[in-house]
């Protein structure tokens, strides 16, 4: 008997050691496809736990251990169960949106969600739960809801490079532009990163989206992808949207405006976009109802609008906004019937969003705004200045305000993940800002999505690459008051959890918080501009430390992206006129990024021992580690040497100049380090490899994206350093420039339109009809080239319309004046227009080519047009149009040094 008593028992111990744990859901009857959806998920953890699972959509008050209560807050299953079982019920009225309770009584627990998302986030964090403890725990009670109200990701339906025969932004949906966009796998893995990021919006960019999206009866011939892509693309958003739905993803489409499609444009004979046209009926009436039937059709899709780039002037947005755009919207929720208002995101790009805002909300009330949180890179936690000033306007007239992490120009290609900045930037835009919702662009290769730029035999996507981007700024939008130090125990864990133990992931953690510093600080005390104008990590050129405002500095852009401090000429200038210097200055910075690259080093070689998971991505990591600090040392001694200069600049003492060599030579040194580095790792620098980028130097034709094609012309300062040195020495002038100037000779077009008298640009000569601009001396490129005599009032009033015809190309040789005072046209800014540079035409070619009595210094720009009829409106404000060239005309960019005896003589020609 005993025996039998033991040998039942026995057999019942083993049983039960394989029986599995019975766990039974129970679900209320309406929870809809959100909510089911992580129902799935905790299903699928559960299983995979080894819990056998039942579902039931009712439950049973005697035999109720081990259940599940699922249901929205007032659903009858969660009111009965609370009735019924002992569950100790929270605060109800503090929860907000998408917040959820988990209430656990010892044997069964509840997810009760505010919301369809609540009860899906409550299910996903059940599930985080069990993923992490391997049971599910009965005795859990917490509640917890986002900060940010929107949480969104970005996906750029864009290229890296313009398409044959279209400008900026006018990318057509179809399978040849976007075979991502056509694979449903890869949308899952996308929204499925999302959701367990918590992340609750995708926003698409596209500059002209409509006619890939809707057909419209009036203007049959706007469509510009075939019938079998418009199908498909009708497919491909209906399985975006409702994949996205499910998981508590709202889906906003992007658009630029005006801008039409192209066969739109060639049927009706205009340009596809012109910043400077008017408003015209037909643009009026094609928008409208592009927009109208895109409502129709997909109503729960959002827009977002940029009033920018493709269209200026105040009255211009206010007008599109109230009149076309949101009519637009109007008449698409009339035709199917809605009267509830879909919100509408307008952006601050480009336009007065402020005032556009005030004259919106008396006829739409359901608006939001977003503005760019640095800019267009990564530069600071500290936001201060003008473009701070937009987001207090914006967040202040109380809509949601939306952040928007935009391009990341500083931080492309390599991996960057500092948990600690990520919070610290999401404090700022609470605190600083009042945003109360996230816009998060890729991490790097925004333009190539979904690819990074890592040279390997098959192509890492981003979302795998760069998954700690997503989760830190997810995770702080979610809630960015929490502990350092159980902040820096989850990282090293969750780090640590990739690569092998804790250790591993705490070493891992330092050297990405140390990188992490490096190029924020590095672009806000030494860059030019930022986002597609200039790749940082490619370097900068002497001149553009020693004598920036040649570059033409993004106004606005150190003042408002990062703390107050000097640049580098202000810097050398207070030294040498020792006067104190004031925040944060550019030794100090040279000196923590080097510190900052030590120290990261120093973290990932430490890490190596407990690096066991996952290596081959641990050591592209740490190559970029190493790839950080060769660019830091870089920098540091490309300072140093530039300081030397400047300071020769002022002492005129030799010597000075002589103590910049051995830097230089050595941030060289550091640079060739950099390309061994990358040359077999990476793809290229940056993802847009158009000519809008300016600095270091232009990306026309796709060129520069390596740091091996830019050694080159670091070396080749480092050599004229040493010549001009020498010649100094040797007592000779400088060479600065080594051919004899040619002047130019003029061509001549047929005019369509009259500008003016024309004239020889000498001495004593009067340039305007209306008022005095008087020649005192011109560049030797000018001495017998002929300019117009223009009605400088009316170009204030009307700007500058060109109309001519070219027998062969021709390049029209402009002058601009170097100033932002009132009523003078300034260049094209790339930065809120990104076609300013389609004919070549940002950047100055002869600097200072002009005297003019008592004018600005004038600087020469030219445009380029192939043979044929052109139409050019530049904006309003005084310019010089003084005619044309022959195409080929050979043009060496040079500064003519036209200036005023009092200026002073900028320095950089040490480096030419
Ligand atoms: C420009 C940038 C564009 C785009 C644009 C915008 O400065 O070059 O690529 O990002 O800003 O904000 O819409």
């Amino acid at each position: 008997m005993k025996t039998h008593i033991i040998y039942l028992l026995l057999v019942i111990t083993l049983f039960s050691c394989n029986t599995r744990s019975e766990i039974t859901l129970i679900l209320d009857k309406s929870l809809d496809a959100r909510a089911s959806f992580g129902v799935e998920k905790l299903k699928e953890a559960l299983e995979e736990a080894n819990y056998e699972v039942n579902v039931l959509t009712e439950f049973d008050k005697d035999k109720s251990k081990n259940q599940i209560i699922i249901g929205n807050w007032q659903d009858e299953l969660v009111l009965e169960a609370l009735r019924t079982l002992a569950f100790e019920e929270g605060d109800a009225g503090a929860l907000g949106k998408e917040g959820f309770s988990l209430y656990g009584n010892g044997e069964q627990l509840m997810v009760r969600g505010k919301d369809s998302s609540g009860t899906l986030y409550g299910l996903l964090a059940l599930k985080d739960q069990l993923l992490e403890e391997g049971v599910i725990d009965f005795d859990t009670n917490y509640s917890d809801q986002p900060e940010m109200v929107l949480r969104g990701g970005v996906i750029g339906v864009q290229k890296m490079e313009y398409l044959p025969g279209r400008k900026v932004y006018e990318y057509p949906y179809t399978e040849e532009n976007f075979p991502w966009f056509y694979d449903k796998a890869h949308w899952i893995a996308y929204l499925d990163m999302l959701v367990e990021n918590r992340m609750n919006s995708l926003y698409l960019w596209n500059g002209h989206p409509f006619a890939s999206l809707v057909k419209l009866e009036d203007y049959p011939y706007a469509v510009e992808v075939d019938e079998a892509t418009f199908q498909k693309n009708e497919e491909m958003f209906k399985f975006l949207t409702e994949e996205a739905d499910k998981r508590g993803i709202w889906v906003i489409q992007m658009f630029y405006n005006i801008i039409v499609s192209k066969p739109f444009a060639e049927h009706h004979n205009i340009a596809t976009q012109d910043r400077n046209r008017p408003i015209t009926p037909l643009l009026a009436d094609y928008t409208r109802k592009s927009i109208a039937a895109f409502i129709e059709k997909y109503p729960n899709v959002g827009l977002l609008v940029a009033l920018g780039e493709a269209m200026q002037g105040e009255e211009n947005d206010i007008e599109w906004f109230t009149e076309t755009v949101i009519p637009g919207v109007k008449d698409g929720l009339q035709a199917i019937g809605l009267s509830e208002e879909p919100p509408i995101i307008l952006r601050a790009h480009d336009t007065n969003a402020p005032l556009v805002m005030e004259n919106a909300l008396p006829i739409y009330k359901n608006l939001y705004t977003m503005h760019k949180y640095n800019g267009e890179s990564l530069t600071t936690y500290e936001p201060r200045g003008p473009w701070s000033q937009i987001h207090k306007d914006l967040s202040q007239a109380g809509s949601i305000h939306i952040s928007n992490v935009h391009i990341l120009a500083n931080l492309e290609p390599f991996r960057y993940g500092s948990p600690d900045f990520i919070q610290k930037s999401v404090k700022a835009m609470h605190e600083v800002h009042g945003a109360n919702a996230l816009h998060l662009y890729p991490q790097a290769s925004y333009w190539d999505w979904p690819y990074t730029a890592d040279k390997t035999a098959e192509r890492l996507n981003q979302i795998d690459r760069d998954w700690i981007w997503y989760e830190a700024w997810a995770r702080y939008a979610w809630n960015h008051q929490r502990d350092r130090d159980e902040e820096i125990a989850y990282w090293s864990k969750k780090i640590g959890d990739k690569y092998g133990d804790k250790q591993a992931g705490k070493y891992i953690l330092d050297a990405y918080e140390e990188t992490g510093e490096i190029a924020p600080k590095l672009l806000r005390r030494f860059g030019i501009t930022e986002g597609n104008r200039q790749t940082l990590l490619l370097g900068m050129f002497g001149s553009q430390l020693v004598n920036p405002y040649k570059w033409r500095v993004y106004p606005g852009f150190y003042e408002s992206c990062g703390p107050e401090g000097e640049i580098l000429i202000e810097y050398a200038r207070k030294e040498w006129e020792n006067e104190d210097h004031v925040g944060e200055t550019p030794t100090q910075i040279i000196q923590e990024v080097k510190r900052h690259g030590a120290k990261a080093v120093e973290a990932i070689e430490n890490a190596i021992p407990s690096v066991t998971k996952d290596i081959e991505e641990f050591e592209r990591l740490k190559n970029d580690i190493y790839c950080y600090q060769a660019f830091a040392d870089f920098f540091h001694d490309k300072v140093e040497a530039s300081l030397h200069v400047l300071r020769y600049s002022y002492s005129k003492n030799i010597e000075d100049l002589k103590h910049a060599v051995a830097p230089l030579e050595q941030s060289v040194a550091h640079f060739e380090r950099l390309v061994e580095l990358t040359k077999d790792t990476y793809l290229y620098a940056n993802s847009m490899q158009t000519a809008q980028r300016r600095i270091p130097i232009g990306g026309d034709d796709g060129k520069h994206i390596t740091w091996e094609e830019m050694l080159p012309h670091y070396q080749n300062e480092l050599r004229n350093l040493k010549r001009n040195i020498a010649q100094l020495e040797s007592n000779e002038k400088p060479d600065q420039v080594k051919e004899e100037i040619k002047p130019w000779n003029n061509v001549n077009v047929d005019w369509e339109n009259s500008l003016g008298k024309k004239v020889n640009l000498k001495a004593g000569i009067n340039l305007s009809k209306s008022s005095s601009m008087v020649v005192k001396r011109v560049a030797d490129e000018l001495e017998s080239f002929e300019g117009f005599v223009l009605d400088d009032k009316q170009q204030i009033e009307d700007g500058t319309s060109l109309k001519f015809k070219a027998d062969k190309p021709v390049k029209l040789v402009v002058g601009y004046f170097n100033t932002d005072q009132k009523g003078y046209l300034s260049p094209p800014t790339l930065e809120t227009d990104a076609a300013g540079n389609d004919r070549g035409q940002a950047e100055p070619v002869i600097l200072n080519a002009i005297e003019l009595e008592n004018l600005p210094r004038v600087n020469l720009h030219t445009y380029s047009f192939e043979a044929g009829n052109h139409e050019l409106n530049l904006g309003k404000g005084k310019v010089l149009i003084l005619g044309f060239v022959d195409g080929a005309t050979p043009i060496n960019p040079r500064d003519a040094g036209l200036i005023d005896p009092s200026e002073k003589v900028s320095v950089d020609w040490v480096f030419y």
